[in-house]
């Protein structure tokens, strides 16, 4: 709960903790639902969640008999609650190989995200896991790559710089299975200058892993900046369309206060969040749990900073 906390902490300050003090405790009228109108849009809940949202809090106010804005609070907690659900576990599990490819636009935090999440299946569930450099684009996004692998201990399969990133994908899945380790997480690059390109390239890394176990890519992981908010929703819709995302990370929630981007994933994309990037630091990628995350977007008693 600790970082939870400590990681939303600029959404809770800026929308969510402060829900009491912008309603104030006065009779429910049309003010009111302009104020939580705007709270949520702020907080980047989207659109469409947020006319969804304040539907459901007026059928409650009628069915709840509810009349003073102060109560509104833990009636927006629910509601907001009810729109999100525990992710399933990664399909990572009961083969030989399971092959993870991650995917998202330059700078979203990929790579990043790569090696929190290597370290967390290695440390904490014991997994043989083993990384491939899908980024081919840049020397320097290979050898960022090579460095987290080494800080983890965890192998990283690379080619040289603008070498074909669908054969990096074969030799490391070659690499994994004639090694005997169990998942296999591909980095790829993000350049959205040309869309085209960039989506045609996934389909096909998508295939060659295909190629060499059944079933490849088992998670298509979407990589999201929780800092670009809404824009990171429409860019989401692009990536679902080429390569099948089945979850969603979403990074730097720590330095946003974009944190109810979260709900509209939810709700707008129908995809589940996994994971949350609360930090640059390895051990800042949390397991995304709903009652954590409200929670830590409500309670309003902060003493830090
Ligand atoms: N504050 C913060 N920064 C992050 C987080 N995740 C990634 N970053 C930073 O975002 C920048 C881009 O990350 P990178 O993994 O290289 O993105 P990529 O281009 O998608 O591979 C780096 O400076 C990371 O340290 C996070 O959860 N919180
Ligand atoms: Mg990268």
């Amino acid at each position: 709960m600790g970082i939870f906390r400590r990681g939303l902490s600029k959404t809770r300050q800026s929308f969510f903790g402060r829900i009491s003090q912008l309603l104030g405790n006065t009779e429910i009228d049309d003010d009111t639902w302009d104020d939580m109108e705007t709270l949520l849009i702020q907080a980047d809940v989207g659109f469409n969640t947020t006319v969804q949202v304040v539907d459901a809090l007026q059928a409650r106010v009628r069915a709840e008999g509810i009349t003073r804005s102060d109560q509104l609070r833990d009636a927006l907690k629910a509601e907001l609650a009810a729109l999100l659900s525990f992710p399933p576990a990664l399909d990572i599990s009961g083969r030989e190989l399971s092959i993870i490819l991650v995917v998202g636009v330059n700078g979203s935090g990929k790579t990043t995200s790569i090696a929190k999440l290597a370290h967390r299946l290695k440390n904490l569930s014991g997994r043989k896991v083993m990384i491939a450099a899908g980024d081919t684009f840049r020397a320097a996004a290979i050898e960022q790559l090579q460095t987290w692998g080494e800080r983890i201990d965890v192998p990283v399969i690379a080619n040289r710089p603008g070498s074909d990133p669908g054969a990096v994908v074969y030799d490391a899945t070659m690499a994994a299975k004639a090694r005997g380790y169990e998942i296999l997480i591909i980095d790829t690059a993000g350049r959205l200058q040309n869309n085209y390109n960039l989506m045609r390239e996934l389909t096909k890394i998508s295939e060659v892993s295909g190629k060499v176990v059944p079933d490849a890519p088992h998670e298509v992981l979407l990589v999201l900046d929780g800092t670009t908010g809404q824009n990171a929703i429409e860019q989401a819709k692009s990536f679902q369309e080429a390569s099948g995302v089945s979850g969603v990370i979403v990074t730097k929630l720590d330095s946003t206060a974009k944190g109810g981007m979260v709900f509209s994933i939810f709700h707008d994309l129908h995809l589940p969040v996994h994971y949350l990037g609360l930090g640059e630091t390895i051990d800042d990628l949390v397991l995304f749990t709903p009652e954590f995350f409200v929670d830590s977007l409500f309670d309003d008693d902060d003493q830090e900073n």
